[in-house]
């Protein structure tokens, strides 16, 4: 599927999905939101598809929603646009989506990410980013608020002394940087960075996807339960391993000494 503001391919278990608006930095237009989420959904529902890429054409990741008069016009003399309902059409879906869905998801952020462009890509499982990208919280040189999911996962992500740096002031935060802070997983040299996305992504989508799922559910659960409450959980969730076709795949290759044939269930 190919429509003109994202692109999608499949290629050995790994979707990618490539927001393509380069000469407006990607930004997010109600075409772009569209087909962003149709590839997601897509991506989801391919039973082939194991693992998605989500990265940016050009030189942006993302520059956040589109602030052309176009995308968002203010009406004369009348109130601004109702962003709240932006967000309940748009990015609260997307958002939820991506931290939803069972498979992994790698943003590889290949150039500036900004405002929810950059809450996007945090709301991804695993985020690479090549050294020259930068991440920044441009919401308040506008007169908003980090949105995207930006509030929840800031502070989570580098702690409350950070975030607030970050949201308040709306610098540009280098990828070098996020990594030091563990705002990303990791920052590689520009021209590596969508081989380094492959190779993560190919070794996740071959690995035991079904407990790779499980993982994401147990930490996704994490922030807003007691141990009592995770103990239970992780309890729940190693006994549906335990039975899986994967666990039994991969003690017995153990102890054959050989790697494991995964199959994701
Ligand atoms: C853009 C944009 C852009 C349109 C660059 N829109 N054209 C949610 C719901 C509803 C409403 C509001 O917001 C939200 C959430 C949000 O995302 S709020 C945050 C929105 N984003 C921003 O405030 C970031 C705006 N962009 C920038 O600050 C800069 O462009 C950055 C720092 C990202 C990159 O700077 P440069 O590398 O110097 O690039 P540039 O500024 O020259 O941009 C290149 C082109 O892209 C340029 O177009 P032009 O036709 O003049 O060449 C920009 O106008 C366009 N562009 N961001 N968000």
């Amino acid at each position: 599927m190919t429509t003109h503001a994202v692109l999608y391919t499949v290629d050995d278990g790994v979707a990618t999905i490539t927001l393509n608006r380069p000469d407006k930095l990607n930004a997010f237009t109600e075409e772009l939101h569209a087909g962003l989420i149709a590839a997601v959904i897509r991506a989801t529902d391919d039973p082939d598809v194991r693992c998605l890429v989500l990265t940016g054409a050009g030189q942006a990741f993302c520059a956040g929603q589109d602030l052309s008069e176009r995308a968002m016009a203010f009406r004369e003399g009348g109130e601004g646009p109702d962003i709240g309902a932006m967000l309940e059409a748009h990015y609260n879906p997307l958002v939820r989506t991506l931290r939803g869905i069972e498979k992994p998801v790698i943003a590889a952020v290949n150039g500036v990410a900004a405002g929810a462009g950059a809450n996007v890509a945090l709301a991804c499982d695993i985020v690479l980013a090549a050294r020259s990208a930068t991440f920044i919280q441009a919401f308040c040189k506008i007169g908003l608020v980090p949105d995207a999911g930006g509030t929840y996962h800031l502070p989570r992500l580098v702690g409350r002394a950070r975030a607030y740096g970050l949201a308040l002031l709306g610098d540009g935060l280098p990828a070098p940087d996020a990594e030091t802070w563990g705002l990303i997983w990791k920052c590689v040299d520009d021209a590596a960075l969508i081989d380094e996305a492959m190779a993560t992504a190919k070794r996740l989508a071959t690995g035991p996807t079904m407990a790779l799922g499980l993982i994401k559910q147990a930490l996704n659960a994490s922030p807003g339960h007691t141990l009592d409450q995770q103990l239970d959980l992780e309890r729940d969730l190693q006994q549906t391993c335990g039975k899986s076709f994967d666990y039994r795949e991969g003690v017995t290759a153990f102890r054959e000494k050989r790697p494991p044939r995964f199959e994701g269930r």
